[in-house]
């Protein structure tokens, strides 16, 4: 915490200390100052909050539209301040101890009737590394159930997936972000970094400064592909086959470099016997581009000396994005783009911890380190650390949709959520909700009485960004300490705090003695220790003094990685993997009943389920409600007038918004936001298919049919509405 004392006292004004946070959003985890005035205005007294950008190394003191708000949600009246449980149907305040011992003792009692699987865990990439870590040992050794997952699976999974295949490890970014000036050729595949990771667009204008070709992946045009001096604005679900065409360019103009593939790869003859049978004019079609596009944006790539790749979840959140990941990396490793200054790959993490709460145990099959739960060493080694028989630690379990399904079956009876608000974020709505209502026990941890936690028999309240301490691992693999500057409103508590709580109760608070966050991240340094996410040689004294260290780090007089890859890749004979990648579109198949692909995604001024930014006036005011982006011809077929409601259906369900014709986006493609949830709900219509690799539900695209409700309600009346007024 650092209190300035430089501001003056002003006439009729007390001003508060200045302290220095962390941005609560996205990967990029922007540092900040926060200075609070009290001012007394015609007689009102009432706090004024500054925020401004701290110069780090990531976002260089800049600070996007989120981060200068942040403080609006954690300051607002409707935080949760007392823990709530569920009495004669309504939600009422409880004390803390009748709280903690009702989920305890329903806990208890499922355990001896139904076993530890009868419970499930649920947690998110918003967590810091110290609860995300605590989150997984909690659900393995406080209750022994193999059935813990988070909302990183609907968010990371493709890319580290196909990142721990091809290269043995998956960090984010392979590089640093300051290697984005240096590259020549910049893919910017789904990503729109622009809305989402605004503070970065600056290192994209400096490469363009320094003559880097743009190349934007993305079916709309995007503030980002406004910098794009190549936009493919290709049907959503068919990156994988633009990337095996652009490959095979690659390839036939003689655009590869031979040395790397031969000294540092394997796989690439069977990639060229697969690239043979590929017609360049076929793929095309497929992705609704021009071939001459492809052939411009392969000989880009592949003609000058340095690149990167850069995908997010436009081509992740597919039913083919492991493969798809894996295909635009095919291009990485074919030009040998990698391990070098202005070289790599990086797939733009998310959450502000998607990086971190990605690496410690709170994924399904994952205990800390990047350690598999399904190793036999890794098993015996985290047990070693955390005092328990390997026997004891449970298997893998399912997937987050998946954990929704098996709560729909019957087969967990409780879900304890920590950080995330499943009943919006989760594809196909509708059977989560029926899931959840089916629960005997739901628990939520939140800073609010979100949709999620308004179904709930347990709420209790959490601490925010301003109130906890933790650590936070950016999208370049950068861990950086965030210190509580506040103190906690009313009765919430810290996360940390609250599972060693539940598992004391449970009679396990012998291996959940934590005196704060840094006594649990000292574990977690041993725990990770030797594992390919290690975090050893990283301490908060480090932290505080070098503002950030780079994982790997083994060893506390080290510095961390900051590129990757230089001279080695992961995997066990060292070389990175090419992959043969069989995709022709990963879309949910048009019918006439459903002719439309819906894909979604993100605003600049909301973030995720809005959970937090619809509770900021500044941030709620620039975007009060969801609507549909659509093509004006789109509309004319539709007959569908700019600013109406229409309503957009697909197999599983439909939701309502307001219309926003746009030409920006392709004829055959609707665009909606996903932070609203109830009836204006994206995810009310998209699709539950996983891809079998990393089960990544397919997001991006669902069939569906839209109409203005106008027609939908005078058809209910039964007359026609004078279509001819279009
Ligand atoms: N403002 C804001 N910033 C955020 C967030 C937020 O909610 N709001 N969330 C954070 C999180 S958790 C995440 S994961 C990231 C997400 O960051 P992004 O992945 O950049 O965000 P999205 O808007 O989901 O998707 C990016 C783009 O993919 C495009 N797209 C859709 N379908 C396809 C397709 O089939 N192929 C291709 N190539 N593109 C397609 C969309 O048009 C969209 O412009 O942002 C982080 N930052
Ligand atoms: N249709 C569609 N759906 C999507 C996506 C998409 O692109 N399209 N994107 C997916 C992606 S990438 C993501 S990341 C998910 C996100 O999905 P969610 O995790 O459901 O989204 P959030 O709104 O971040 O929810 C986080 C919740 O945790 C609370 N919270 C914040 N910080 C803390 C904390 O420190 N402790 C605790 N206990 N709670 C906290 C917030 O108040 C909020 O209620 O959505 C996915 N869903
Ligand atoms: S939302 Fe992201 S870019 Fe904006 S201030 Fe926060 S961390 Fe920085
Ligand atoms: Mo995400």
């Amino acid at each position: 915490m650092c209190q300035s004392g430089e501001n003056k006292l002003k006439v009729g004004q007390y001003v508060a200390p200045l302290v220095e946070t962390q941005c609560p959003f996205c990967s990029v985890q922007c540092k900040m100052t926060i200075s609070t005035e009290t001012e007394a205005l015609a007689g009102i007294v009432r706090t004024v909050y500054k925020a401004e950008g701290k110069p780090n190394a990531a976002s260089q003191g800049r600070l996007c539209i989120k981060g200068m708000n942040a403080h609006q949600h954690a300051t607002h009246p409707g935080r949760l301040t007392q823990p709530l449980m569920r009495k004669g149907g309504r939600l009422v305040p409880v004390p803390w101890e009748e709280a903690l011992d009702a989920v305890a003792s329903s806990f208890s009692s499922l355990l001896s009737t139904q076993g530890p699987d009868g419970i499930g865990i649920y947690g998110g990439g918003s967590l810091s590394n110290e609860t995300a870590y605590l989150l997984g040992k909690f659900a393995r050794v406080a209750i022994g159930t193999r059935y813990i997952d988070y909302n990183g699976r609907f968010c990371m999974s493709a890319a580290a997936s196909a990142g721990s295949k091809v290269f043995g490890v998956d960090r984010g970014l392979t590089c640093r972000l300051a290697d984005i000036p240096l590259a020549r050729c910049i893919v910017l595949a789904g990503t729109n970094i622009a809305e989402c990771q605004p503070t970065l667009m600056p290192y994209f204008h400096q490469a363009k400064e320094n003559g880097a070709f743009i190349i934007v992946i993305d079916p709309r045009a995007t503030p980002t592909a406004a910098i794009a001096d190549l936009h493919l604005q290709i049907r959503p679900g068919t990156d994988a086959v633009l990337a095996n065409a652009m490959l095979k360019v690659i390839v036939d103009e003689g655009l590869v470099n031979e040395e790397f593939i031969r000294k540092r790869t394997n796989g690439y003859d069977q990639l060229l016997t697969h690239l043979n049978e590929l017609d360049l004019n076929e793929a095309a079609a497929l992705c609704g581009i021009e071939a001459d596009m492809i052939q411009q944006a392969a000989r880009a790539f592949g003609s000058v000396e340095t690149g990167i790749v850069f995908t997010a979840r436009g081509v992740e959140q597919q039913i083919d994005g492991h493969m798809a990941v894996r295909a635009l990396l095919n291009l990485v490793l074919a030009t040998g783009k990698i391990g070098r200054e202005g070289c790599g790959y990086g797939a733009i993490t998310g959450q502000g911890n998607g990086q971190g709460g990605r690496e410690h145990g709170q994924k399904a099959d994952q205990l800390p380190g990047y350690r598999s739960i399904e190793n036999e060493e890794d098993r015996a080694y985290v047990a070693s650390v955390w005092g328990v028989d390997p026997s004891s630690l449970p298997g893998k379990g399912v997937s987050a949709y998946e954990m929704m399904e098996l709560v729909h079956q019957g087969g967990i009876q409780a879900l304890f959520v920590m950080g995330s608000n499943p009943i919006v974020s989760n594809p196909n709505v509708r059977l989560v909700e029926d899931a959840l209502k089916k629960l005997d026990l739901l628990v939520v941890a939140d800073m609010f009485l979100t949709e999620t936690a308004r179904l709930a028999d347990v709420v209790l309240p959490v601490t925010s960004y301003l109130e906890n301490t933790g650590t936070m691992t950016n999208l370049e693999g950068r861990v950086l300490l965030r210190e509580a500057v506040r103190l906690a409103p009313g009765e919430a508590r810290d996360d940390w705090s609250i599972l060693c709580q539940i598992a004391a109760r449970l009679n396990k608070g012998g291996y959940f003695a934590y005196k704060d966050a840094e006594d649990i991240f000292e574990e977690l340094r041993f725990a990770s220790r030797g594992g390919l996410a290690d975090y050893y040689g990283i301490t908060y004294d480090r932290l505080r003094r070098e503002e950030g260290v780079y994982w790997p780090c083994p060893a506390t007089d080290k510095a961390g990685m900051d590129m990757m890859f230089r001279e080695s890749f992961a995997l066990s004979d060292r070389r990175a993997v090419f992959t043969v990648v069989e995709s022709w579109g990963a879309g949910e198949e048009l019918s006439e009943e459903y002719p439309l692909t819906l894909t979604n995604g993100r605003v600049l001024t909301h973030y995720l389920t809005g959970a937090q930014t619809r509770r900021s006036p500044s941030l709620a005011a620039r975007e009060i409600e969801n609507y549909v982006e659509i093509h004006p011809r789109t509309a004319r077929r539709w007959y569908i007038r700019d600013g109406e409601w229409v309503e957009i259906t697909s197999q599983r369900g439909s939701f309502t918004v307001r219309s926003r014709i746009r030409p920006n986006i392709r004829e055959d493609t609707i665009f909606v936001p996903m932070h609203w949830g109830g009836a204006q709900n994206v995810n009310q219509a998209t699709r539950p298919d996983l891809d079998p690799f990393c089960r990544m539900p397919g997001f991006k695209t669902a069939a569906v049919h839209i109409r203005p409700l106008r027609l939908a309600v005078s058809a209910n009346r039964g007359h026609n509405e004078e279509w001819s007024q279009f």
